[in-house]
Order: structure tokens, then C-alpha cells, then sequence
């Protein structure tokens, strides 16, 4: 087991730090001049986006758990080979093994314009036996700098087409579900979850109970404005016809161990998928990279 001693004198720097947490993970810091990213290692799973001066863009649960095999509950979860159940088997984990699985740093550094970035790669030499179902070369490239992008590339390395869903499931922090607002989906067609039902979007979408919709066929950037934090956060993405959001309320908030029953309050998610009608196929020697792109404005 590698440590962070370890990766530090291979991709550590004066920007590029890792370390292990009380609870064991290894984590790294990425600080750049205009903000600091938390990667953890444990799920590729960005836990964290601090832009200088500002409240932490995402949100992470009191509750979550920080355990080999188990799912981080908050920042940027990476949802590969499927999102939501499995298409076939609801016995496998929920959302996939990409962010139940112990991924390796590849490579570190910063950018010419001053963003610091991580890349991190898992491979199925890397996974448990039981997904060993494909051949596949997945990448999460996390660069920091006023923003925050994160880019999974995913890689089909063996010789039969590589069907899969994804997102990039980002839990972002704001001051009071029942007082943001979310534009950029307007007139977009939805299917929500909760009932199956098919709507369109009329207007900014707002919070008044549990809310879990997939958008299909838009590209679109959606912006969280949020008067209590007097901050508009945009969430831009590259490589993604379908967007999820999702308030889990009160009642859904209490059935999960690793999420704290009043905490729906503080939290949204916009997630930048691959999913439903948009789930991808890759032919051999192909790949696709899901690009989320992350800034916050304040007012
Ligand atoms: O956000 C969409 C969704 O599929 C919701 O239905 C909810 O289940 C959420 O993901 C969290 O899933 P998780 O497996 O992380 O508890």
C-alpha cells in the first residue's frame, strides 16, 4: 500500500501535497493562487473546491463514510461503468466501482496559466475480481485554479465495443435549498425519477421537496444562484447531453446512515452525466472525456 510519504517525493511540490487523513484515506491538496482542490485517491473523488476568498464550493456530508469499499458522500463522486443501478443486477453497488476503488496518482504539476492539476488512473489490474468485466482505461484530471475541472477520460483499451454510463455527481454547499435557484435547464425536457414521469422545464427550477430529474438532450450550463451566500456558482461541462439534479429531502435524507437528516438544507447536486438516452459506446482503441467545469461568482 503506497504511502503519502511516498507519493510525495514522486508528484509532491510546493503546490502538491498529500496526506493521510485520521480515518487512513490519502488525500491531495492542489493549491493554486487563485484556489485549493482536495482530491482523494479513495474514488478519484474531488472532496473539495475552495476559491480564494470564498465559501467552500462543494458540500460534504457530517455522516459520510471514509471506508475502503464504501462510497464518499459529498464532493464530486465519479459514476462509471453505470449511473444509478445496474442495468441488470441491483445487487452491484449503486452508481458503479469507479468511486469504491483505490486509484494511482499518474501525473502532477501545474499549468502554464498557474492551475495546479492532478491525474489520476484506474485500471481493471486495480479493481476487485468481481467488475473485472471490460478493458478499460479511465483518467480523472483535476486542475485548480479560480475554477475547478475535472475531466474523466475514459479509454476503451480491449477489442469489443465499451458500453457504459457516468456522470460526474457534484454535491455543491449553498445556504438554504428553499432560497437558491437553478437556471440553464429552462424548456429542457425532464424525466422525473421519483415517478417516471416526463415533463419540461418552465423557468429556473426551485425546491419544495424531494427532487430527482434527469434532463436529456442539452449541453447546457446551469448556474446555482444563491442569495444567501450572494454567490452564483456556474457549472459548465464538455461531453455530456444529460444533467441530473437532485435534493434528496427530508424523508429520503433519513433513510441514508451516511447522510445527516437535516443536512438536505445545505446541499444541491448537479450532476454532468452520461445517462439515460446519452449512455455512450466506445469502439476499440476509442475514448470520451466527461468534462465538468466549476466557478463560483460573488455578488
Ligand atoms: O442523484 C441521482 C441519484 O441517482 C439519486 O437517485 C440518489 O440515489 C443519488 O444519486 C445518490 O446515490 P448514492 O448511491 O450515492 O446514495
Amino acid at each position: 500500500m503506497i504511502t503519502a510519504q511516498e507519493l510525495n517525493r514522486e508528484f509532491g511540490s510546493d503546490r502538491i501535497h498529500f496526506h493521510t487523513a485520521p480515518h487512513g484515506l490519502i488525500s491531495a491538496e492542489l493549491d493554486s493562487p487563485g484556489g485549493k482542490g482536495v482530491v482523494a485517491l479513495h474514488g478519484a473523488q474531488v472532496l473539495n473546491f475552495i476559491p480564494k476568498g470564498q465559501e467552500a464550493v462543494l458540500w460534504n456530508s457530517e455522516k459520510s463514510w471514509f471506508e475502503p469499499g464504501k462510497p464518499i458522500r459529498g464532493g464530486i463522486p465519479v459514476c462509471w461503468p453505470w449511473f444509478g443501478s445496474h442495468p441488470d443486477d441491483s445487487a452491484l453497488p449503486s452508481h458503479g466501482f469507479a468511486r469504491l476503488s483505490e486509484w494511482k496518482p499518474a501525473a502532477a504539476g501545474e499549468c502554464r496559466s498557474g492551475a495546479v492539476f492532478l491525474e489520476l488512473k484506474l485500471t481493471p489490474q486495480m479493481i476487485a475480481d468481481k467488475f473485472k468485466n471490460a478493458d478499460f482505461l479511465l483518467k480523472l484530471r483535476v486542475e485548480v485554479s479560480s475554477k475547478l475541472s475535472a475531466a474523466l477520460i475514459i479509454g476503451n483499451t480491449g477489442k469489443n465495443d465499451l458500453s457504459y454510463s457516468a456522470a460526474l455527481h457534484s454535491y455543491f454547499n449553498i445556504s438554504d435549498i428553499s432560497r437558491i435557484a437553478i437556471s440553464g435547464l429552462d424548456d429542457s425536457t425532464f424525466i422525473d425519477t421519483l415517478d417516471n414521469t416526463i415533463h419540461r422545464q418552465q423557468g429556473k427550477i426551485r425546491f419544495t421537496a424531494e427532487t430527482d430529474r434527469l434532463y436529456e438532450d442539452t449541453a447546457a450550463t446551469c448556474v446555482i444562484d444563491d442569495p444567501g451566500f450572494r454567490r452564483r456558482v456556474i457549472v459548465a461541462k464538455n461531453g455530456s447531453r444529460s444533467t441530473v439534479i437532485w435534493n434528496p429531502w427530508e424523508a429520503k435524507s433519513r433513510r441514508m446512515p451516511d447522510f445527516g437528516d437535516t443536512e438536505f438544507h445545505n446541499m444541491v447536486c448537479v450532476e454532468t452525466a452520461n445517462a439515460g438516452t446519452d449512455t455512450r459506446t466506445l469502439t476499440p482503441g476509442e475514448s470520451h472525456t466527461l468534462q465538468v467545469i466549476i466557478e463560483a461568482q460573488n455578488y
